[in-house]
Order: C-alpha cells, then sequence, then structure tokens
C-alpha cells in the first residue's frame, strides 16, 4: 500500500468551542453571554462541561495528537471585567489535565465569540474599553493555566464576530450597522495585540490568531483560476478580498490597513476610532497564523446590485451561486481552493507559521443501528488533505490539520440541525457514537497520510523488474 504521506511532526487534531459543546451556562457562577439568549435552541449543547473525560478519552481513543478549545470568558469574569471567578477557571484547569494525561497538546483560544453579556451591555465590541478588558481576561487565563498550554489563540474569526455580531445580525448581540461592524473588527484587532502582549507578559510560549480565509474569485475562476477578469470584475474581486481577507492579514501581519479598504471604513464609520499607535499594538509579531477554510466567496461585478449587510461597502457586487456540490449548509465545496490560499499566503506574508486550525462540513449522516456512515465528509476532508499536501510540497509552511470538530454541536443561529461532527451525539441521551468518518481519521492520523488512491503508472525500473 503506498501511502501519500505528511511531514514528520505533523499535527493532527479537532477544534471545538465552548458555547458550541459545554452546556452548563450557568454552572459553577458563569455569568451570561451573549449567545445564551440569542440562540433560540436550549443551551445544553453537548454537556461536555460535565462530560468532557468521556469527550477526551474518545480523542485519545482516534489517535489525536492536538485538540483545540475555546476558553468561555463568561466562566472566568461573569461581568466580563472586575473579579474573577476562580470556579469557572477550574473547569479548564480539570479539562487541561485530562488532555495531558491522555497525551493530547492543548491549543487554546481565547475568543471564539461568546462574549460576556455585561461587556455588551456596556457598548459590545464597537466600544473600545471591550479590547481592554480583552487583555486583562487574557492575562488572568494564561497566569493561572499557563503552565499547560503551548500555544494560545487570541481570536477565532473576527470577520464573522464583527460582521454577522454587528453587520447583518444574523449572529449574536443582532445588531444591523455597518459603522458598529467596522469599529467592532478594528477593536477586536486592537484586542488582538494587547491580548497578545498580555499573553506575553503572562510567560505564554506561543500566541496567534486563527482567520477564516476566504479565496475570492469570479465564477469562471473556479475551474480556472488563472483567467483574466474584466477590469470591473477584479476591483470586484479585490474589494471582497479587503473585506473578508487583507482587513485582518494586513493589519496584523503587516501593521497596515489596505489602502483600498479604508476609504470603504470611512465612508461607514469615519476614521476616528483608529487611533495613533494602534497598529503597532495590533501587528505584535505572532508564532503562528491558524486559517479556518470552508469555501470560497465568489463573486462578480453588478452595477445595480445593493451592499450585502454582511460586506458594507460592497454595492455593485453579486454573490454568486456556483455550479458544484455543496455542503448541506449549501456551501460549495473546493478543495482547491485551500491549496490556492495557502499559496498566497505563502507568498503575500512569507513569515508566518501555518495551521489550518477549521476544516471540515456538515452533512445529513445516515444513522443505523450498526453504524454512522458519513461518507461524503470521507470525501470531503480526504480531498481537503491531497489539497493541502500539494500546498505544502509547493513549500507552504503548514505544521497542522485540525478537523472541525469533534462533536455534532449547537450550530451557532442554525442549532442542532447541522451535523459537522466525526462523532454524532444523540441531544436526547446525550450518547455519543463515532462516525466512520472518526474511525477513517484515526487511519490517517496513524499512517500521517493518506491511502494513495491511483496505482502509480509503472516505471522502466518497475517493468524490468517483473
Ligand atoms: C466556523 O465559522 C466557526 O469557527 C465554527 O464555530 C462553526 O461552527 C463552523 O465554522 C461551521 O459553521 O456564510 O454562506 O456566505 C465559519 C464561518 C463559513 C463564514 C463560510 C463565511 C461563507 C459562506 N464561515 N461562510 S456564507
Amino acid at each position: 500500500m503506498s501511502i501519500a504521506s505528511f511531514p514528520e511532526g505533523f499535527v493532527w487534531g479537532v477544534s471545538t468551542s465552548a458555547f458550541q459543546i459545554e452546556g452548563a451556562t450557568s454552572a459553577d457562577g458563569r455569568g451570561p453571554a451573549i449567545w445564551d439568549a440569542f440562540s433560540a435552541d436550549r443551551a445544553e449543547a453537548c454537556d461536555h462541561y460535565h462530560r468532557y473525560p468521556e469527550d477526551v478519552q474518545l480523542m485519545k481513543d482516534l489517535g489525536m495528537a492536538a485538540y483545540r478549545f475555546s476558553v468561555s470568558w463568561a466562566r472566568v469574569f461573569p461581568e466580563g471585567a472586575g473579579k474573577a471567578n476562580p470556579a469557572g477557571l477550574d473547569f479548564y484547569d480539570r479539562l487541561l489535565d485530562e488532555l495531558l494525561a491522555a497525551g493530547i497538546t492543548p491549543y487554546a483560544t481565547l475568543y471564539h465569540w461568546d462574549l460576556p453579556q455585561a461587556l455588551e451591555d456596556a457598548g459590545g465590541w464597537p466600544s473600545r474599553d471591550t479590547a481592554r478588558h480583552f487583555a486583562d481576561y487574557a492575562a488572568a487565563v494564561c497566569e493561572r493555566l499557563g503552565d499547560r498550554v503551548d500555544t494560545w489563540f487570541t481570536l477565532n474569526e473576527p470577520w464573522v464576530a464583527a460582521f454577522l455580531g454587528y453587520g447583518s445580525g444574523i449572529h449574536a448581540p443582532g445588531r444591523k450597522s455597518a459603522a458598529e461592524a467596522f469599529k467592532s473588527a478594528h477593536h477586536m484587532l486592537l484586542a488582538h495585540g494587547l491580548g497578545a502582549q498580555a499573553l506575553r507578559s503572562a510567560g505564554a510560549a506561543k500566541v496567534g490568531a486563527v482567520l477564516n480565509i476566504s479565496p475570492v474569485m469570479t465564477p469562471a475562476q473556479v475551474s480556472d483560476f488563472g483567467r483574466e477578469l474584466s477590469e470591473e470584475d477584479a476591483e470586484a474581486v479585490a474589494r471582497i478580498d479587503a473585506l473578508v481577507n487583507r482587513q485582518f492579514l494586513d493589519p496584523m501581519l503587516r501593521g497596515e490597513y489596505p489602502a483600498d479598504l479604508l476609504p470603504i471604513i470611512e465612508r461607514s464609520a469615519g476614521l476616528n476610532h483608529i487611533q495613533e499607535g494602534d497598529l503597532e499594538t495590533i501587528a505584535q509579531p505572532i508564532d503562528l497564523l491558524g486559517i479556518n477554510y470552508y469555501t470560497p466567496s465568489v463573486v462578480q461585478a453588478q452595477p445595480s446590485e445593493p451592499a450585502d449587510p454582511a460586506f458594507p461597502g460592497s454595492e455593485g457586487i453579486l454573490f454568486c451561486t456556483i455550479p458544484t456540490a455543496v455542503t448541506a449548509m449549501g456551501w460549495p465545496i473546493v478543495p482547491n481552493c485551500l491549496s490556492l490560499l495557502l499559496r498566497r499566503i505563502s507568498r503575500e506574508y512569507p513569515d508566518i507559521e501555518l495551521m489550518i486550525t477549521e476544516n471540515g462540513a456538515d452533512f445529513v449522516d445516515v444513522v443505523t443501528g450498526d453504524g454512522i456512515h458519513d461518507m461524503e465528509r470521507i470525501s470531503f476532508i480526504e480531498e481537503h488533505l491531497r489539497a493541502l499536501r500539494s500546498a505544502i510540497a509547493d513549500g507552504a509552511r503548514v505544521r497542522g490539520y485540525l478537523v472541525w470538530t469533534l462533536l455534532d454541536n449547537l450550530e451557532w443561529a442554525d442549532g442542532y440541525q447541522r451535523k459537522f461532527g466525526l462523532v454524532h451525539v444523540d441531544f436526547g441521551t446525550q450518547r455519543r457514537r463515532m462516525k466512520d468518518s472518526a474511525l477513517w481519521y484515526r487511519d490517517v492520523i496513524r499512517r500521517n497520510g493518506l491511502v494513495e488512491t491511483r496505482p502509480k503508472r509503472p516505471t522502466l525500473e518497475t517493468v524490468a523488474a517483473r
């Protein structure tokens, strides 16, 4: 059997987030968070808060080397700031001990969208104070847990938190204002910078951030990326790329906002919220950039199109559907875009080490008495791993790959209907059952690679040896 292997020491694992799995939203002094009330479904989720030993055992059985989880800010600071709640930190203390005993390396994310309600009531992310409170929170967590966590990610996908939370309002806290979305994005960037400084002072070994990077292209480029674009389409692609990708990459990694984005920010929000010195703070050197990749953004110029509220400044741009296979969410499956984006990041931001911190898909799984059959998820992950491998072969510095996600969970605005897990969860009984994809992924990890499907064409030597 021939194996398409990954580099030695390549890190395999899974990612989760606190609000989506923990439940226990009022246990041990946790304060309310913006998603508690916003989520229509009950927030018991996977009751991971009580069942973490079983979940760690599952990961151990699957051979995971790494586990990325997020810390719930409202467990640590029930009021968002002020007095810490030691009982909240105790949970992560127990979780880390369990992980280390199982030989699994923890990667901690400090903010995966669950802002303490008290901070939202005080102004939320449009308020600059939230960034300062984040730094205090980061320091408190690292002081307590830093002896067992090596790699700290400040924020997960600030684009989603800012533009779906404060722009389109489909995420908590559900505000709908372009100005607030841009201000939130800037304050999240500032929180990242201040948080990175606080983590360093508290002794963090490695610091990073996680961005959702989406390659932007026209429908015709999906099958032929090299294709020439009209001036109008090229401008449409660049504008969406500035909003989704470069708005975060450039401040963090180059200490500047993209020149083509500043006028867009200014029109919606003015520029007063961007203060002297902010960009130096935001551009703290970091050790690792986490990339979450799901699907490309496919757009074209269309003069009559109004702006999409999640993309303020996108007037004249149409978001297109394309005739590819899609996940149950309707997201186009385009594995090549993963290599494309990794080549691009490696070219344009050559100094940073990368990790795929999320990649995965929701499908309608076939649940039977003898197992949970999810061929489509296996194909999805396998194709993306092939794309990843080819980018690594071309020199992309990708250190690891984490599947989104371990468990079927609370998928934000979509509730419990969306299934992204390698492990099926029965939300009536909380019973966990491994899907076929979990067992398949275990074998990938064991082999540190994929089984070559295409038989190798015989070479002169092998023909002569017959
Ligand atoms: C991640 O977000 C989250 O980090 C994770 O918590 C979540 O459970 C997981 O993905 C699955 O959703 O919205 O139709 O325009 C990913 C968010 C997904 C936002 C793709 C942009 C583009 C398609 N991104 N989405 S669409």
